[in-house]
């Protein structure tokens, strides 16, 4: 036994995946640099990320593939009310719950090619594999690319999973975003708002969901480690803000006489970060959207719309400090002589992954090869809509420098190829 594949074994040394695995590294690799063409920026590059915002063409383009994939592996995939993508393979006991795994391929504007497909395609990938050995697992196999993970359109994300775990919010579904109802987007990919709740599954549908997910931060690409193991995942509160001022001339308004919705807007902003870096803790907060009306070099902003995002393990803690944030925004209003709506947008709970999944995960990857390292998950996954219904567990793969939600968000080709494999060996075990 060669020094390498001893360090390997113990777990020392990742494995690249031998030529025998089952797990086909070049076809997954040209099916993500397929799907990364729905969305690509006009004249770009691989290297120039995607736009494939939910509901988007790009986002149908990219669907329309995932289901040309999910056939040529065999499956009958089929698309339930809120848009979700199934497609199930048959086990020898066809009365077990499945395995149930994937996750999305919707993306952030200006996103990378990783977020949510490697997943996706992993999980396809998986499928493909047990067909060329020709393995039938006892349990069957559900795969899944979700609606909406991102919920950048609608800002409420996780929405596909959240519909199947009955965790959408009341009078969600008369949302409107950029002039298209939430009845209609859903339209678009086969979903059907009218029967939102036939998506609905009772809990203890599956056995276990998996899903495989790039890191989106820099722990395992710094420890040089190919595979973590996630704990848990961030709960995550958005709340929608409005500051209304007065929109005048901008050389005719003397400043003292200004109602300035952007210099509102601007405090804000400061105070958010100042109250979110005012504690120990890795909690975070972000100003991600602003929109400034009438948004003209020469006009005071009348009205700013923005939005405040709060991530922590702990949803108590985040509450607490959307509650400082609230307060701050009500004084920074008073004093701007602004009106404040402040209103919250979205709440997804915390969830913790099962601990015998972690285990199996580890164990497979030991089998593999490759070394582990137990993370908690700063970004939001469909896993956390799914722990409100069953057991779950996450597989990272390192992310190059940690970054993610941009076009600059790479995965070395090798630790997808690994993840996959990880994937295919944990949940082979659960379905058998
Ligand atoms: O925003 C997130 O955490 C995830 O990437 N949807
Ligand atoms: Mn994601
Ligand atoms: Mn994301």
């Amino acid at each position: 036994m060669t020094r390498r594949l001893l360090l390997a074994t113990l777990g020392a040394v990742p494995l690249a995946l031998s030529a025998t695995s089952p797990i086909d590294a070049s076809r997954l690799r040209s099916r993500l640099e397929e799907l990364s063409l729905c969305g690509r920026v006009a004249g770009g590059s691989f290297a120039d990320g995607v736009s494939r915002v939910a509901f988007s063409d790009a986002d149908i383009a990219g669907r329309a593939l995932v289901m040309r994939w999910m056939r040529k592996a065999g499956l009958d995939p089929k698309i339930d009310a809120a848009g979700n993508i199934f497609g199930r393979r048959a086990g020898s006991d066809s009365k077990l719950e499945p395995v149930l795994f994937g996750s999305h391929t919707d993306s952030v504007p200006n996103g990378g090619n990783f977020d949510g497909d490697l997943g996706t395609l992993s999980a396809i990938e998986v499928i493909e594999a047990l067909n060329a050995q020709r393995i039938v697992t006892r349990r069957p196999l559900e795969i899944v690319d979700w609606t909406n993970e991102e919920g950048v359109a609608y800002n409420n994300g996780l929405f596909g999973s959240r519909a199947v775990a009955g965790l959408l919010d009341p009078g969600e579904m008369d949302a409107v975003w950029q002039g298209v109802s939430q009845k209609d987007a859903l339209k678009k990919i086969g979903g059907d708002a009218g029967r939102i709740d036939s998506a609905k599954r009772s809990a203890g549908w599956f056995h276990a969901y998996f899903e495989l997910h790039i890191e989106q931060g820099g722990n395992l690409d710094r420890e040089k480690i190919p595979i973590g193991v996630v704990e848990g995942i961030v709960a995550i509160d958005r709340y929608e803000v409005e500051f209304r001022g007065f929109a005048n001339h901008a050389g005719t308004t003397p400043m003292a006489d200004r109602q300035d919705a952007l210099l509102a807007a601007s405090e804000l902003t400061i105070a958010v970060n100042e109250i979110v870096r005012g504690e120990p803790g890795r909690q975070v907060g972000t100003i991600g959207h602003m929109e400034v009306i009438p948004n003209a070099p020469n006009v005071v902003p009348g009205m700013v719309k923005m939005t405040v995002e709060l991530r922590d393990l702990s949803a108590e803690k985040i509450l607490r400090l959307g509650g400082a944030v609230e307060t701050r925004a009500r004084e920074i209003a008073a004093k701007t002589r602004t009106a404040l709506e402040f209103r919250k947008g979205s709440h997804h709970g915390s969830a913790l992954a099962d601990p015998k999944l972690q285990t199996l995960i580890e164990d497979s990857s030991a089998k593999l090869g490759f070394a582990t390292k137990r993370l908690p998950s700063g970004a939001g996954h469909d896993a956390q809509s799914m722990a409100r219904m069953g057991q779950m567990a996450m597989i990272f793969v390192p992310s190059v420098n940690g970054i993610s939600h941009s076009p600059k968000e790479l995965t070395r080709w090798e630790d997808c190829a690994n993840g996959a494999a990880v994937l295919l060996e944990t949940v082979r075990r659960a379905a058998s």
